[in-house]
């Protein structure tokens, strides 16, 4: 029996990219044939998404031919507790008491809470003693790992405030094979619980915030199997740097169309451009260049092109320096060492530059 597992669409009325990757999911879901979708908490990004995107939803998920199980977060708990209805195959998992049977496995869900690391102790021990250890039991989980030491950031948008804060430790006494969980975005991570088990964040499946660098990926599980990500075709952020060096024949401009066919058609480009050139050879200076890489760079350019590079024609050209040059040319230095001790001299001259 196979799972796929994802967390954190954050879906609204705007953002079409968060319904064209549930779309994705749903396409992998076929795909792999899987017997249900996992949403490990907040697939709407408010409380209010939900009574308005229903019937949007609704149609996004019907006819897949699985089931969708849904975990409420801590963006979108408040939404489902009027019971609202978003199609015959999905279940939303609102009592930690009353699990989901699937095939032979039994899903339990906590949904979210504000619950206290204490409080959330007490609660997963009376889950313990709920479950069956014969049985394969899998837990769904929307929080925060705190063994992770993540970054704020790395959560998405979600402050300094602590949500369901869990320690691997909590899970201790529970029979679990998975904790599939949501709330972490960065990227698809796993711990071994300690007495055997898998803690899995999936990661989110489109990129919410600008931090959502790289490929984004969803979690596929085949019961009592390793977990492995697989890819998805979602909107997500690359970072790009470009490396200029004055003795590269390559121009820049070359350079970052070279490096844009490499990256995925639905990434938007993070751009950072560092280094020195000589605007001579190129016929620009610095402001030319940084507006002939935007102009490359187009509509896959997102936020600010980030701007490191400085023309050094003024070195180049300077007496002493070509002096220097030549001198070092008629050395036996060893590949590459010659490029290397001539742009350490660039960075000084610029130095001296501007103490001139
Ligand atoms: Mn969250």
């Amino acid at each position: 029996m196979k799972i796929l597992h994802t967390a954190d669409l954050h879906l609204n009325e705007g953002a079409s990219e968060r319904w064209d990757a549930l779309d994705e999911l749903v396409k992998v879901a076929r795909e792999h044939k899987v017997s249900a979708l996992v949403i490990a908490g907040d697939l709407f990004d408010h409380n209010a998404e939900a009574e308005k995107l229903r019937a949007r939803l609704r149609a996004a998920l019907a006819g897949g031919g699985f089931q969708t199980i849904i975990l409420p977060g801590n963006h979108d708990y408040k939404a489902y507790l009027s019971g609202l209805y978003f199609g015959e195959n999905v279940t939303v998992i609102n009592n930690w008491a009353e699990p989901v049977r699937l095939g032979e496995a039994v899903i339990w869900g906590l949904p979210y809470e504000r619950l206290s690391g204490e409080r959330l102790v007490g609660r997963l021990r009376e889950m313990g003693g709920l479950m069956n250890p014969e049985e394969p039991n899998i837990l769904l989980f929307h929080g925060e790992l705190l063994d992770a030491y993540f970054s704020r950031h790395e959560l998405g948008d979600e402050g300094d405030q602590r949500y369901m804060p869990v320690r691997l430790s909590y899970f201790a006494s529970l029979p679990l094979q998975y904790v599939l969980a949501g709330h972490f975005h960065s990227r698809y991570t796993g711990w071994q619980l300690p007495e055997g088990g898998l803690f899995i964040y999936p990661g989110s499946p489109v990129a919410v915030t600008r931090r959502e660098n790289g490929r984004r990926v969803a979690n596929l599980l085949t019961l009592g199997e390793t977990p492995a990500e697989t890819e998805l075709n979602s909107y997500h952020y690359e970072e790009l740097k470009i490396n200029l060096d004055p003795f590269n024949p390559v121009d820049p401009r070359v350079l970052l169309e070279q490096k844009l066919q490499g990256i995925h058609p639905q990434a938007k480009v993070l751009l950072t451009v560092q280094g020195l050139f000589n605007g001579s050879t190129l016929a620009l200076n610095e402001s030319e260049l940084a507006e002939a890489l935007r102009k490359i760079a187009g509509s896959r350019l997102t936020g600010e092109l980030v701007e490191e590079f400085y023309d050094v024609q003024h070195v180049l050209e300077d007496d002493l320096f070509k002096h220097f040059s030549s001198r070092l040319a008629g050395l036996d230095c060893p590949p590459g060492q010659e490029e290397k001790v001539k742009e350490m001299v660039i960075r000084a001259f610029r130095v001296v530059k501007a103490c001139s």
